[in-house]
């Protein structure tokens, strides 16, 4: 599937009083919004995911600028609420969650929307809506305070068109498309179902353009290791006794924020992984069911790694796609990224 495309042009610009012309050239790279037109033409799809991409760009764009100008207006610190996560919720989480929702409203397409800073389901147009929208407004609240890179995770599924809507939570198989931007870096990288994962960079104005299609490398001298090493001594122990084996045989990287992490992970292959937390000193610390939201973290980052040749999977070696959500914050553990290492994981997990 080719959508990209590249121009540029040769500008002509006649100086004043007849001084010559001087003339240079201008690229202009492929948007992300006519890469969208090209795919829903190419499908015979409507313009409707169309609105809810313009939505979701905005919100990115508006929430990268409240991040780029946080230290300076002061809006990077905490506020006194706690989320339904039990975590201290930060400005930045608030002024990202009320920017895309107000967005997704706008679009009057969207039934239900999924944010990890609301405890319940936001109802927006049950009746007319196509879209349910689970994001994860600003993900990497580790790195807010000091103004490091952190992501806009979103997922999104439609409405049953062939009969009555039940309104029940979509597993990440049914979702129609999934990506996350990564602030304040200006990449964008989106999966579309049985299209592929594409990457986009921000450019002079502000669009995403160049579509770089992206597939996990499979050159096992680039991969990399992304998790949170202090927590080695947490996992499981055939999970611990897996890293002790073979992370010397890869590079290791964490941000401590999944949008980076699986950003470096598409684009250099290897694993990321938030393993089950089951063997902390302090019981009350133990996850076993994981740290991180099913819907709109996990199910997001695998439904792009399954579209870019990967895999992800939780602490049973179950396909995190396949998982339906008994609740819309359920938390998972994850492993996702180059398939011959979540086979490893799943190997190692079916020893038990
Ligand atoms: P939120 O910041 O959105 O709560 O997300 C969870 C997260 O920050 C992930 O982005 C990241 O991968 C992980 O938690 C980091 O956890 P830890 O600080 O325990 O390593």
């Amino acid at each position: 599937m080719t959508y990209a495309e590249e121009t540029f042009i040769v500008i002509r610009v006649s100086e004043a009083q007849n001084m010559g012309a001087t003339e240079f050239v201008m690229d202009f790279e492929q948007t992300f919004m006519s890469f969208l037109l090209r795919h829903q033409e190419r499908y015979n799809r409507t313009y409707n995911f169309i609105v809810l991409m313009d939505a979701l760009m905005s919100a990115a764009k508006h929430i990268q600028y409240y991040y780029l100008t946080g230290a300076l207006k002061g809006h990077l610190g905490f506020t006194d609420n706690v989320n339904v996560q039990g975590e201290d919720v930060m400005q930045m989480d608030e002024i990202a969650h009320e920017i895309t929702i107000h967005y997704l409203r706008t679009t009057e397409r969207v039934i239900h929307a999924v944010s990890e800073e609301a405890a319940e389901i936001i109802p927006l147009n049950e009746e007319g809506g196509r879209y349910f929208v689970y994001f994860d407004p600003l993900d990497g609240s580790s790195n807010v305070s000091h103004g490091l890179p952190v992501g806009f995770l979103f997922g999104a599924a439609k409405r049953n068109l062939d009969g009555p809507e039940d309104f029940h939570l979509r597993a990440g198989k049914d979702y129609i498309a999934a990506g996350m931007f990564v602030i304040p870096t200006g990449t964008f990288t989106i999966a579309l179902k049985d299209a592929g994962a594409w990457r986009f960079h921000i450019d002079e104005t502000m669009n995403y353009v160049k579509p770089i299609r992206m597939m996990l490398s499979e050159k096992k001298s680039d991969w990399e290791l992304s998790f949170n090493s202090a927590n080695r001594y947490t996992f499981a122990h055939n999970i611990r006794e897996w890293i002790d084996k073979n992370e010397q045989r890869y590079t290791f990287r964490y941000l401590g924020a999944l949008a980076g992490d699986f950003h470096r992970t598409l684009t250099k292959g290897g694993m990321f992984m938030y393993p089950a937390i089951v063997n902390h000193p302090n019981p009350n610390k133990n996850r076993p069911d994981g740290k991180l939201r099913l819907m709109y973290e996990a199910s997001v980052v695998a439904f792009m790694a399954e579209e870019a040749g990967g895999h992800a999977i939780d602490e049973h070696g179950t396909s995190i796609l396949d998982i339906v959500p008994k609740g819309h914050h359920q938390r998972t553990a994850l492993y996702v990224g180059s398939k011959p290492l979540t086979d490893e994981i799943m190997e190692v997990l079916a020893k038990k």
